[in-house]
Order: structure tokens, then sequence, then C-alpha cells
């Protein structure tokens, strides 16, 4: 069976179970210790992942880390979402490589810092990275008026990948993502209505953190 280290704050985390759920195919939860310094520790990088983060996923043959090489994994392992012809599967790899870079690690680095790290954030720090996420987030969702999903009118792992910290909370982020840009919450919608669907405090390991309370 699948082994998933992870925890419950992690989108990253998230878009592998995800992907797996949908799948239909059954994993076990490993916690990481994040807010413990788990994943800092010389020990996790010697024994776990050299990168010192998650996810991580043992497929009983193979570690595997780096979320877009796993989703990447699952989906020539099991034949689906990867997309269909070669030119579909090139468009999943550049939404891939967009997610990592610009749509996902600006706002889950907004996130984090909004409510889940222990110190305050500082304000021009705040605003460089909503200006960053809010670009993506107009990209994306520019691009979602015309297509149902990220790649055609199916789904693959891009919109695993993508909508991995938009099933959180809104008061952890403190940006109500759906209103802003219709188009998204609309594909959220369709990806909620997957088979095998469940959200992130669903199926990842780990207690549900309160976000810190606001000055
Ligand atoms: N591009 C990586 C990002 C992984 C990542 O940054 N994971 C976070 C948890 S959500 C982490 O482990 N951070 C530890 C750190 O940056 O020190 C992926 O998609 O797997």
């Amino acid at each position: 069976m699948y082994k998933l280290h992870a925890f419950a704050q992690s989108g990253n985390c998230y878009k592998v179970a995800l992907a797996l759920d949908v799948l239909g195919q059954p994993w076990e939860p490993v916690f990481i210790d994040f807010f413990g310094g788990q994943i800092r520790s010389v020990q996790y990088r010697e024994s776990v992942n050299e990168l010192g983060e998650a996810p991580v996923l043992d497929d009983g043959v193979l570690r595997l880390t780096q979320s877009g090489v796993i989703l990447t994994h699952l989906a020539h392992q099991h034949g689906r979402f990867g997309g269909g012809a070669e030119a579909q599967q090139r468009e999943v790899l550049r939404w891939l490589l967009y997610d990592n870079h610009k749509f996902t690690s600006y706002f889950a680095t907004y996130r984090f810092m909004y409510s889940l790290a222990d110190a305050a954030p500082v304000p021009a720090v705040m605003d460089f990275l909503h200006a960053r996420f809010s670009t993506a987030f107009a990209v994306v969702d520019k691009h979602l008026q015309h297509s149902a999903f990220i790649v055609g009118d199916a789904p693959t792992i891009a919109d695993f990948s993508m909508c991995g910290y938009l099933f959180y909370p809104v008061e952890e982020s403190g940006v109500d993502v759906r209103p802003k840009y219709p188009a998204i919450g609309r594909w959220l919608q369709r990806i909620q209505a997957l088979p095998g669907w469940r959200g992130p405090y669903e199926c990842l390991p780990g207690e549900r953190i309160a976000p810190r309370p606001r000055s």
C-alpha cells in the first residue's frame, strides 16, 4: 500500500492525497510533525527526504519526493490523469511547473505567514506575496473561463496540483478565492464533485491548528 508522509496543513501533501483518493488507491498516512520541527532535523533529511520537504510517497518500491514528480508517477502507473496525446502531456507539465513556481508557492507562503507561522508577518513581504499570487490567480481564472479543467475538458494531475491550497478554510489565508475569481470557483466545484474527493482536513494526518489571532 502507498505510504504518504504528510501533515494536515500542507497543500503540497494534499495534492498527492487527492490524486490517490480520486484514483481509488488505498494509502496510509505517515504523520510528519512539521510544527515540531521534524522536517528540519538532520534525521529527516538523512532518512526521509534530503530536500527537507513534504510530501514524500513510498510506493512499495520507490520513495518519491516533489509533488509534481509524485503526481506524474501516479498518472503513469495508473494510466489516468496524465493527459492523453503528447501535446496534452506537455500542457500538463507546463501547468505543473507554473503551479510550483507561481500559483501554489506564493499563495502557500502567504497563507503560512498570515496564520500559521509563530511570528507576525512583515507587511511589505505580505504585500509582495499578495501581488504575486494575485497575478497568478488572475491568469488561471482567465484560462478557466474557456476550459472546464486546466488541460481540456477532463481532470488531470495539473488540476490536483493547482487546487492543493484552495480547499483550506478562508480564515487561514484571509483570501476568499471563489467570489473573487469566479472561474476558479466553478473549477473547484468540478473537482469537488469527482468521485473519491475529500477535503484536506478529512484525509491528511495531524491536528487542525487554529489560525494565529490577528492583532
Ligand atoms: N515543490 C515542492 C514543495 C514542497 C514544500 O515546500 N513542502 C513544504 C510543506 S507544504 C515543506 O516541506 N517545507 C519545508 C521547508 O520549506 O522548510 C512540492 O511540490 O513537493
